[in-house]
């Protein structure tokens, strides 16, 4: 997959390209990401990407101008899903990110958080919030899709048994873990998870992730009713 990200602060994702998960599917050439600095684009001497709003009140607005300009040069290299990061968009889920995992190449727009001209969003497939709250601008809100997509692309994530977590994962919050040592401070690890028997381990597991989901996050349970899947699915 090919990502370009377009941006007024292409070293914001410096350090989250170069670490971990997003480092390594860009090193392995999985996951490849292109950074572009919107004022590249920019036409006066001030390199100016934003301007005062039409009708008047706070804030700047990003000017039309640049963002045509970067995108008609960005396709005009070949076909690219373009999307907007903005709090008025589609709420990202697990869903959204697979769809997007599947796209062979990526546009992120990342607009500051005053807002771009109305216009720009002729140019854009898909409008994505990352939740309702407000961002100084789209690079944080592109970085948490780049990552959430990333680690979905094939080969990005690696064994077979993080891809069957994956599909579980989307329904259900996940089942509480422990690791060493088995008592610490006077809390014990539950005896099920020391006994040796796999099968009363799954379903263990299976009824503390069901539990936590019906008392945390009961909205994901009647969603995964709604889809016919859940039980079935074995999620
Ligand atoms: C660009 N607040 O907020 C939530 N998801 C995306 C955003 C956002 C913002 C400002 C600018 C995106």
């Amino acid at each position: 997959m090919l990502v370009d990200i377009v941006t007024i602060f292409p070293r914001f994702f410096d350090s989250p390209l170069a670490t971990g998960l997003l480092g390594k599917a860009g090193e392995r050439g999985l996951v490849q990401v292109r950074l572009h600095d919107l004022r590249q684009w920019a036409t006066d001497r001030h390199r100016s990407v934003d301007d005062a709003p039409f009708g008047g009140g706070a804030g700047m607005v990003m000017l039309p101008g640049p963002w045509f300009d970067a995108l008609d040069a960005l396709e005009a290299e070949g076909p690219a899903r373009v999307v907007l990061l903005a709090p008025d968009g589609q709420r990202l889920d697990h869903q959204v990110a697979q769809r997007l995992a599947g796209e062979p190449r990526l546009i992120l727009c990342c607009g500051r958080y005053e807002g771009v001209d109305e216009r720009v969003r002729t140019r854009v497939h898909e409008v994505l919030s990352i939740g309702d709250f407000i961002l100084a601008g789209g690079e944080t809100a592109a970085l948490v899709v780049l990552e959430a997509v990333a680690r979905l692309v094939p080969g990005v994530m690696g064994n077979a048994a993080s891809a069957a977590d994956e599909s579980f994962a989307a329904g259900l919050l996940e089942y509480p873990q422990y690791t060493r040592p088995a008592v610490y401070r006077g809390l014990e690890v539950p005896a099920v998870l020391r006994s040796g028997d796999h099968g009363a381990v799954e379903r263990w597991r299976r009824e503390q992730a069901l539990e936590r989901t019906r008392r945390l996050r009961p909205d994901l349970l009647e969603r995964a009713e709604d889809e016919g899947a859940g039980e079935a699915e074995g999620r």
